[in-house]
């Protein structure tokens, strides 16, 4: 038996080692921040599968929100709407989707807390491989949501030292 729990082991740290990291490459997620009372907001992010099947985003998930869905924006009769998206998004075997403002997106709803600029967080996105990976993510000012490390170049950008509202984060 505790050969077997030792196999079973050694398996899950090859599968959540390096196999995993080999397989995308996750931007940080930007989150678009809120104004205190908001209950809703949006994420963005850049996603590479660097792996040798296709694959999809089917969920999402975070602490601070008490639902995650993807979502798209559709043309209805000349104005944009937004829904949850039917399976999730698509990502080739060595593609790349960017959900970005005005299109595919992350839904946060039932923020238990206010976005506020500078901080940061975490999301965990799901695929339809059974990968699950935590991406750290950062509250942004929507002007500056796709300008910074949102172009899925890949580069590690690390914004240390912009967290000035510890103070104010209510918990
Ligand atoms: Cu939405």
């Amino acid at each position: 038996m505790t050969r077997l729990f030792a196999a079973i082991g050694a398996l899950l740290m090859a599968v959540a080692g390096p196999a995993l990291a080999d397989m995308f490459k996750i931007g940080s997620v930007q989150i678009r921040a809120t104004a205190p009372g908001m209950a809703v907001t949006g994420g963005y992010v850049s996603i590479t599968n660097k792996g040798h099947a296709d694959d999809r985003l089917v969920a999402a998930s975070a602490e601070f929100a008490k639902r995650v869905e993807i979502h798209e924006m559709i043309h209805d009769n000349g104005v944009m709407k937004m829904r949850q998206r039917e399976g999730g998004i698509h990502i080739p075997a060595g593609g790349t989707v960017t959900l970005k403002p005005g299109g595919l997106h992350i839904m946060f709803m039932g923020l238990g807390e206010t976005m506020v600029p500078g901080e940061t967080r975490e999301v965990t996105l799901e695929f339809e491989s059974g990968h699950k990976v935590a991406v750290p993510a950062m509250v942004l000012k929507p002007a500056d949501i796709g300008t910074k490390a949102g172009h899925g170049d890949g580069h590690d950008h690390s914004h240390g030292g912009h967290n000035h509202s510890a103070s104010d984060s209510a918990n």
